[in-house]
């Protein structure tokens, strides 16, 4: 089967209860739409997990991108080479990372030993940035928040990564006509759509950030062979 998650922002418990909840095994695929970190409580834990897991394929969230551009370098030794370093760009993207909640991963990566650190920013490394699946004769477009500036005769691979891991769909427009070609992202809580910690499908699009992070909130999710919703 195949699986898809997104937005579990350091809920490790959760996760690991949903990978009990689908019987998730080795034969099994689970796609993570991004937004493992940040917020939550344990989101160095989750990443450790992913990567020990072959079938387990990781897509970059607007946060994992965010991280990108400051773990490298945040937590070498206070040098005057490091402090020189320091410039406004960094420090900017520094700003932007910590008031999206970065404190509990910084916490958990400055934990880490230098190899786990390296392992994590190897693994960091590997996140794409879309997915494109055939399954049953239908087409499943997995991406983190939607596609920016969309038009439909842009390729794929012609999106900026701040178009698909930022920008959210517009729900007022039609994108494809094909009905069977679905996009399948996180980013939006339900929760503002809906009001409801439910997967919610409109206008080709599926959302699956249920809210995990949040109290009203839960984590979800979607099989894409039967299109079945799970929760925790
Ligand atoms: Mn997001």
């Amino acid at each position: 089967m195949i699986y898809v998650m997104s937005d579990l922002h350091g809920m490790y418990s959760s996760y690991l209860k949903m990978l009990r909840k689908i019987h998730f095994c080795d034969t099994d695929t689970l796609y993570i739409l991004g937004d493992v970190i940040d917020r939550g409580p344990q989101p160095i834990q989750i990443l450790q997990d992913m990567m020990l897991r072959p079938n387990v394929y990781p897509l970059f969230g607007n946060h994992e991108w965010m991280a990108m551009q400051c773990l490298d370098w945040i937590t070498e030794e206070i040098t005057d080479t490091f402090l020189a370093s320091l410039d406004t760009e960094r420090l900017i993207h520094l700003a932007d990372w910590m008031g999206n909640g970065a404190s509990t991963t910084l916490a958990g990566y400055a934990a880490l030993t230098k190899d786990a650190k390296a392992d994590l920013l190897d693994y960091l490394c590997e996140f794409q940035a879309y997915e494109e699946l055939y399954l049953n004769g239908q087409t499943f477009l997995l991406v983190h928040a939607g596609l920016g500036n969309f038009d439909p005769d842009k390729a794929l691979t012609d999106y900026t990564i701040d178009e698909l891991v930022w920008e959210r769909p517009n729900l007022e427009k039609p994108y494809f006509d094909d009905p069977n070609r679905h996009v399948v992202v996180g980013h939006t809580p339900t929760l503002m759509l809906t009001g409801k910690p439910e997967v919610f499908t409109s206008n080709g699009f599926s959302f699956i950030d249920c809210g995990a992070c949040f109290d009203v909130g839960r984590l979800a999710c979607l099989c894409l062979d039967t299109m079945q919703a799970y929760y925790v």
